[in-house]
């Protein structure tokens, strides 16, 4: 097993503000390394001069590339320039920049839609480019595809030690908790606490409530990129999750029993199911020693009482 050592290091958290590079900066407060970000203001990811000029500058030994254009379903389906075009670009001047500054380790966080939509499941590694991928997420794939691509290909050209994780549907501290935009297990926490207040006795759930989804608590997968960082160098990427599924309603069902609302759950049958199952093989990620520390109610329940204390207000 390869080792990277991160005490001592300058470590860029490129997207420190969202749910995945907030949660990976404040797992890295454990590790003895100086923790450095930009805010959008101080840099724009998507001007590669500036990418590029702001990395050569700052003597960075390790790089966790967590920035992207990110949401759930229906961003995706309607907004298809932004996620493909934000996306490629992102990764490829963060990438690139890395490289030419001598960053000595890169980990690119991915995602799970890159599989193909009706991939033998639970989802391998080997399945990616193995067939269609979804039409509601097919642009953020390709982006995400690419991305990998790029690190496997500045590996075998350039020698970077730069590799990528594929992460499942994740929730968590500092997600977007938008109903329209946001990922299912983010809009239907604001969805079902809303209800409660107001005393509603119905929500609606978008889809059939069939489709099955695997979910990681977004502190665990920052658990599981530090350890990739620490631990693994390969051309292969890793999943990342907990290796169980359940469906959407079984899902709603646990958030109401955490929120403490009892209602009933009524199905929008014209917004998407998107891909019918979802769920990851995490055996190689388990061989190599890390599995999900944390069991869904305790981190649903964590992620419930952030958003009472952070976003429950302005419902953003
Ligand atoms: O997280 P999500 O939006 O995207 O979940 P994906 C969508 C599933 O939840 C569909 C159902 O089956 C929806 O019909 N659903 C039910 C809802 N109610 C709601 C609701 O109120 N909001 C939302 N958003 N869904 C994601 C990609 O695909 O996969 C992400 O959108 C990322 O970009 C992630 O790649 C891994 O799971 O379908």
């Amino acid at each position: 097993m390869s080792s990277f050592e991160l005490t001592g290091r300058r470590v860029w958290v490129a997207g420190h503000r969202g749910m995945a590079g907030s949660a990976i900066a404040r797992r890295l407060l454990r590790e003895s390394c100086e923790i450095v970000t930009a805010t959008r203001g101080e840099l724009d990811l998507l001007r590669q001069a500036d990418v590029q000029a702001w990395l050569a500058g700052r003597r960075i030994d390790a790089v966790f590339l967590a920035a992207a254009t990110v949401g759930g379903i229906q961003a995706n389906s309607t907004r298809p320039a932004e996620f493909l075009y934000d996306n490629l670009v992102i990764e490829s001047n963060v990438i690139h920049a890395a490289k030419e500054a001598g960053v000595k380790k890169l980990l690119f966080l991915a995602s799970s839609c890159i599989y193909p939509r009706m991939a033998e499941q639970p989802m391998r590694e080997e399945a990616l480019l193995t067939g269609p991928l979804e039409p509601t997420n097919e642009w953020y794939a390709i982006a995400k595809i690419a991305g990998i691509k790029l690190c496997q290909a500045y590996r075998r050209q350039y020698g970077c030690d730069f590799v990528s994780v594929m992460p499942t549907n994740l929730y968590g501290p500092q997600d977007r908790y938008d109903a329209e935009g946001g990922h299912v297990a983010a809009a239907l926490i604001l969805k079902i606490h809303a209800a409660k207040m107001a005393n509603r006795a119905t929500v609606e759930l978008w889809g059939s409530g069939a489709p099955r989804r695997e979910f990681l608590f977004s502190e665990d997968l920052a658990d599981a990129c530090v350890f990739v960082m620490k631990n693994y160098s390969g051309e292969m990427f890793l999943n990342v999750g907990t290796g169980r599924d359940m469906t959407i309603l079984e899902l709603a069902e646990s958030i109401a029993r955490i929120i403490g609302w009892r209602g009933t759950f009524t199905f929008d049958r014209s917004k998407p199911d998107g891909m019918p199952r979802k769920v990851m093989d995490v055996s190689r990620l388990r061989a190599l020693g890390w599995s999900a520390p944390t069991d869904f109610e305790t981190g649903m329940k964590e992620a419930y009482r952030w958003y009472v204390a952070n976003a429950a207000e302005s419902g953003s």
